[in-house]
């Protein structure tokens, strides 16, 4: 070798360029490759190559710290520590579709889970990610004088220098592309977009930090406070003698109808009926035709925790992933005590929105999933099993369950990107917007209408009917904001706030054999469902907080209040991010002084469930019930 290469090799600052410029491209590599992060324009392109860069000299610049003589060792520890948070996101993307979060990692079960399948997640090419590490380690090892990472202060001070300069930009850039993107949005995608990997990482430890902290400062006054507003909404509204116990002793059906707004429901596509059967059963059925979803950022895994506990979500990330140990009262445990076998069935993995740990904690007694199920190349789309299938496929699971039973049903098929992949999926022809996924939506939702059909059947067939009340929901909207053009199209009108937060609506169709039906005009949600469900069984809960008030009683409020500060009452509807009013008959924009009620009372009602949530309160439940008893 000769000499002036080996004088190269010990030099320390090229040593120190040729690592940051490793784990540079590395990190873009992985960010272009590896995630779906759906890069809009030129923009976050740019911000995406420079995300990586300010946290990486950051993390690298720490070995300087640490003492000459340990300080290449703890320059390589940083080096493989990035690069494992980096690739592990990358093995953990592949399966969930998601990043990881800190109190993912900490529900160790969830990695326990990824175990089996970890190998297969492992590609030949992952070698990419290692090569540099092996590369640097071979450099230090080989050259014998070891290039020394010693810089004078002043250009550690550039480093740091040029750390807060780029961060600035970046943070700078990021806010113009997402305003509020730290405190407003929790979608973990574009905040690795925007922010680069390693940095979401800070954010997300960061949040998990403040999470936790105010479960430690919780009190059970915090509770009692809590209790007495829910307690006096409940005393307002009542139960409805009528309806308390019509339903006492039997099987409860809920079926989740993924994505399903409710202006589908009795509309018609190209001359035909969007949903066939629906519109058929509502006529038997109590049909609930203002009611709205009232979830986050945790889509389905929201609307589940919702009906089951009638706490709402939170305004940041899915509560089934942060706060899956907490305490709870939720349905199925209540029910569980009055004999019932609560279960739920849904063809995707077990571990998908955290439900494996989550529904243990909520008292299901069995989770029947993908892993469960026959789930083949064939019979399968997007998350998984198709709905026929898993309508057909869940048939026996539930014969065999003990009377009677509480089965939650989880469509899945109509999913964004709403696809197909078979022709006899296909029973409408799309729309013609020339916007994809909202053309698609209405063949999807078509699919899934068919699926309840045949669910009907079979449960009539095998003599599960009779004895059985069916409460279907749509779980959140399906088309987002970012379609509203298309969706002025199909509606025939422009999307206001006031027709965004009407699209919010969702059907809720409460079906009891032997029963007539009924449109139900009362404007209510999924919060709404617990109080209704346990009372249509005649179960008592009192002493239990519970945000949601029984939708038939007829001394009820007209009104919910949507995660995002929305509020619609049967008079107005409150747009929360437009900030502006209107009146709900017609349309019209009025004074903002006919919502300033509504919109201090929902702040008031969402604060009080974060901090049942956030704070785990309902773990002072039982000493607070007997306080009270006392
Ligand atoms: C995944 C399915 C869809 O298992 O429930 O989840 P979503 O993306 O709608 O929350
Ligand atoms: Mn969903």
């Amino acid at each position: 070798m000769n000499k002036n290469y080996k004088e190269w090799l010990n030099k320390g600052w090229l040593f120190f360029t040729v690592a940051v410029l490793f784990l540079w491209a590395k990190t873009y590599y992985g960010l272009k490759t590896a995630f779906t992060l759906d890069i809009e324009n030129s923009i976050q392109q740019f911000i995406l190559i420079i995300t990586p860069i300010s946290s990486i000299l950051f993390f690298l610049g720490l070995a300087f710290f640490f003492s000459p003589k340990r300080r290449n060792k703890a320059f390589m520890t940083i080096y493989f520590l990035l690069s494992f948070v980096l690739y592990a996101n990358v093995v953990y993307f592949r399966f969930f579709n998601d990043f990881i979060t800190l109190p993912v990692l900490m529900q160790y079960k969830n990695f326990l889970d990824l175990g089996g399948s970890a190998k297969s997640l492992m590609h030949p090419m992952d070698l990419l990610y290692w090569v540099d590490f092996a590369i640097l380690l071979i450099w230090l090892l080989r050259s014998k004088a070891k290039p020394a990472l010693a810089f004078r202060k002043r250009t550690i001070g550039m480093i740091y220098a040029a750390v807060i300069g780029i961060a600035a930009v970046n943070l700078n850039l990021a806010e113009q592309e997402r305003p509020e993107l730290l405190v407003r949005t929790f979608d973990r995608a574009k905040l690795v977009k925007l922010l680069g990997i390693y940095n979401y990482h800070i954010y997300d430890s960061v949040m998990t930090a403040k999470t936790s902290s105010s479960r430690v400062f919780a009190d059970s006054n915090e509770l009692t406070e809590v209790l007495n507003y829910v307690n006096s909404k409940q005393g307002q509204a009542g139960v409805n003698g009528e309806y308390f116990g019509k339903a006492e002793g039997k099987n409860v059906v809920l079926v989740s109808l993924e994505s399903t707004q409710n202006f589908v429901i009795n509309r018609k596509m190209n001359g035909q009926e969007i949903t066939p059967f629906l519109n058929d059963l509502i006529d038997d059925s109590f049909y609930f035709s203002n009611f709205y979803h009232n979830t986050g950022q945790g889509k389905t895994s929201d609307s589940e925790f919702i009906i089951d506990n009638s706490l709402y979500g939170l305004s940041r990330g899915a509560v089934f992933t942060t706060n899956a140990n907490n305490e709870y009262n939720a349905t199925p445990e209540i029910i569980k005590e009055h004999g019932y076998t609560p279960v739920s069935l849904h063809g995707n993995h077990d571990s998908f929105w955290n439900r494996n740990t989550m529904y243990k904690t909520l008292g299901y007694d069995h989770f029947y999933s993908k892993e469960e199920y026959h789930v083949t190349d064939e019979n399968s789309v997007n998350y998984g099993l198709k709905d026929i299938p898993f309508f057909e496929q869940s048939m026996p699971m539930i014969k065999g369950l003990d009377k009677p039973y509480y089965a939650k049903f989880i469509t899945m098929t109509n999913h964004y990107p709403y696809v197909t992949n078979n022709e006899n999926m296909e029973m409408i022809e799309p729309a013609e917007t020339g916007d994809g996924s909202v053309d698609r939506y209405f063949q999807t939702v078509r699919y899934m209408d068919e699926s309840v059909k045949k669910f009907f059947e079979m449960m009539k067939e095998q003599g599960e009917y009779e004895d059985t009340i069916f409460i279907l929901y749509g779980d959140h909207y399906g088309i987002s904001e970012n379609h509203n053009r298309a969706m002025s199209e199909i509606l025939g009108k422009e999307i206001r706030p006031f027709e965004h937060v009407q699209l919010q609506k969702v059907p809720l169709i409460i079906h009891i054999p032997g029963m007539e039906g009924k449109e139900m005009t009362t404007v209510g949600g999924q919060i709404d469902l617990k109080p209704t469900i346990l009372n249509l069984l005649g179960i008592d809960e009192n002493n239990d907080v519970q945000f949601g008030t029984d939708l038939f009683s007829e001394d009820r409020e007209d009104k919910t209040i949507l995660r995002d500060g929305s509020v619609v009452t049967d008079k107005y509807v409150y747009a929360a991010e437009a900030e502006l009013c209107y009146d709900k008959e017609t349309g019209e924009e009025i004074d903002g002084e006919a919502c300033a009620p509504l919109k201090q009372e929902a702040q008031t009602e969402l604060n009080y469930s974060d901090k049942v949530v956030n704070g785990d309160l309902l773990r002072f439940l039982e000493s607070e019930t007997e306080k009270t008893e006392e």
